[in-house]
């Protein structure tokens, strides 16, 4: 089968306010990301998704745009840009940016234009209504919002200051397509979608994914701006399921390559107060959600495989207790790496990062968080609890500056950072464990070279996914089968020691040597055929 390129990728995920700071102002910029492109490259990964760093008021770290086609000074200027991209395609590296098309800042110049009456054109840019309904904001609160002079409430799905762009203005399609195709023309890559599922949202019905005319958007879009380019694209879609991807990802339906599902996640949110509130981990359960994925619709649809992003606590805490967390962030990435599907990474992932240990609520800058420090103590819990459920599963733990190197806060700034540091940087950064062969980071290049190679990645993109030990508690463990190649992947996905199955069989690849028994968090990898 003929492997397209975007199909080949390995996408690492950077979060720039806190990757790597050049000029000591505690943030990290563009210029840090140039300085670290030979890292990436020899890491192995083929692309780099920027989380955005267009003008913004960073009430939501840049997730509120201003102004799409510059920079946000605090991360550079558009000369810098031109000069990453220009880097990063010496090195082959694609550069895929976010496109954050459901909502703009307030700042945006369209807002402003919509604020002064309703017989401004832009102002049919967002979503009015003379009245709110019960429709609640993702971030806490209502969705709507009161604008006096207008007399009118607007829409926001995320932060007040994040108005909803109407989608059913065609005049507004035609701005963000002739926007996309600026950045290509350039010589982006690609787009990452944020909630790109909310374009089609229907707020008097309160449907906010999966509403009537999304698909119709996206073939737009496609066509409009895909068609004819080799372009990248991955869709962030919560709503997603195994059966919605083909929708968005089936090749002849011209939507997206990928989609971002997030159920094998979102399934330990509590039945109450969602994420600040998880339910106990349970590796059958995560095993019957990603299991289920890989054996679903997966010749019509493709899957996007990752554990952590900017907005995730990392899955080495959540899913890993009493687990070594180094050892269980190359278990997770060689499962990413195997599965049917194209993998992320997240910045931090490969050398792996935890998280910070928040001692006051102060330290919390998260819009998100703070939003629901308020919220839940309206509910009445208390201020301990509140910090608690707070502090541990806040999207910030995954936003920590990045670990360089072992001085202060792991080297990424010389200045103060905009984010605590994680309590370890000292053992746990890029210096320790690049001239470590047992590192993480060292586990991480073998293991995307041995994916790449030309006699498995046609059996990992393509071969078919048959699970094993479904009702295991400890092992996780598939079959991929592709023309007359079968190869065993096992995970010891649990704190002790587990038995070899294939012990004796021609052994191919793994993080651990090969044994009869497999420690905690070691995989090992077979050819059975
Ligand atoms: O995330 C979408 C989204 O729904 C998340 O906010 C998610 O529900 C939440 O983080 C779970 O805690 C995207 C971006 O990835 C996120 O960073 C932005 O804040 C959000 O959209 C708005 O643009
Ligand atoms: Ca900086």
């Amino acid at each position: 089968m003929n492997i397209k390129k975007w199909q080949k990728q390995i996408v690492y995920q950077i979060y720039p306010r806190s990757f790597k700071d050049s000029n000591g102002d505690g943030i990290g910029d563009l210029k840090g990301i140039i300085s670290k492109l030979d890292y990436i490259k020899d890491l192995g990964a083929t692309a780099i998704w920027i989380s955005p760093c267009f003008a913004s008021p960073m009430k939501d770290g840049g997730y509120d745009i201003s102004d799409y086609r510059s920079i946000d000074p605090i991360f550079g200027t558009n000369a810098d840009m031109d000069e990453l991209l220009l880097e990063a395609k010496k090195r082959d590296i694609g550069i895929i940016l976010d496109l954050v098309v459901n909502h703009t800042s307030d700042q945006h110049v369209w807002f402003q234009e919509a604020l002064k009456g309703k017989d401004n054109p832009y102002h049919d840019y967002y979503v009015w209504r003379k009245k709110a309904n019960t429709l609640g904001s993702v971030f806490g609160g209502n969705a709507w919002e009161y604008v006096p002079a207008l007399d009118e409430y607007y829409l926001h799905l995320f932060a007040k200051e994040q108005p909803d762009l109407n989608w059913e203005n065609p005049k507004l399609r035609e701005d963000i397509y002739e926007m996309m195709n600026y950045w290509l023309d350039k010589g982006v890559y690609g787009f990452r979608m944020d909630v790109i599922e909310n374009l089609g949202k229907q707020p008097d019905l309160l449907i906010t994914t999966n509403g009537e005319h999304l698909h119709e958007y996206l073939q737009e879009m496609h066509q409009k701006v895909y068609e004819g380019r080799e372009a990248f694209s991955v869709g962030e879609c919560w709503g997603a399921d195994d059966h919605t991807r083909i929708l968005y990802t089936d090749p002849d339906r011209k939507e997206l390559n990928m989609v971002f599902q997030f159920s094998f996640f979102a399934q330990f949110w509590g039945q109450k107060n969602g994420k600040w509130n998880p339910s106990p981990f349970d590796l059958i359960k995560l095993k019957e959600v990603l299991f289920h994925k890989q054996i679903t619709e997966t010749k019509r649809s493709w899957n996007a495989n990752f554990w952590d992003n900017h907005d995730l606590p990392r899955a080495t805490i959540s899913f890993c207790k009493g687990m070594d967390r180094k050892e269980a962030s190359k278990m997770l990435f060689a499962i990413s790496c195997f599965e049917q599907g194209t993998p992320f990474i997240y910045q931090g992932d490969e050398i792996g990062m935890g998280h910070p240990l928040f001692l006051k609520e102060e330290e919390i800058v998260d819009v998100e968080a703070r939003n629901n420090l308020t919220c839940l103590r309206d509910q009445g819990f208390s201020k301990e609890d509140v910090f608690k459920m707070v502090s541990l599963n806040c999207r910030d733990n995954a936003r920590t500056p990045f670990s360089w190197d072992s001085t202060k806060d792991g080297g990424f700034s010389t200045g103060t950072p905009w984010l605590k540091a994680p309590a370890d940087y000292q053992t746990c950064n890029v210096e320790e464990e690049k001239n470590d062969e047992t590192s993480v980071l060292s586990f991480f290049k073998k293991m995307i070279a041995f994916r790449q190679k030309e006699d498995i990645l046609p059996l990992v993109l393509f071969g078919d996914f048959i699970p094993l030990a479904e009702d295991s508690p400890s092992s996780f463990s598939f079959l991929r089968v592709y023309k007359d190649q079968e190869i065993g992947f096992i995970a010891n996905f649990s704190p002790s020691p587990i038995t070899n199955p294939w012990e004796g069989k021609e052994f191919l690849f793994g993080s651990v040597p090969e044994d009869r028994f497999i420690p905690s968090c070691g995989v090992l990898i077979y050819r059975l055929k």
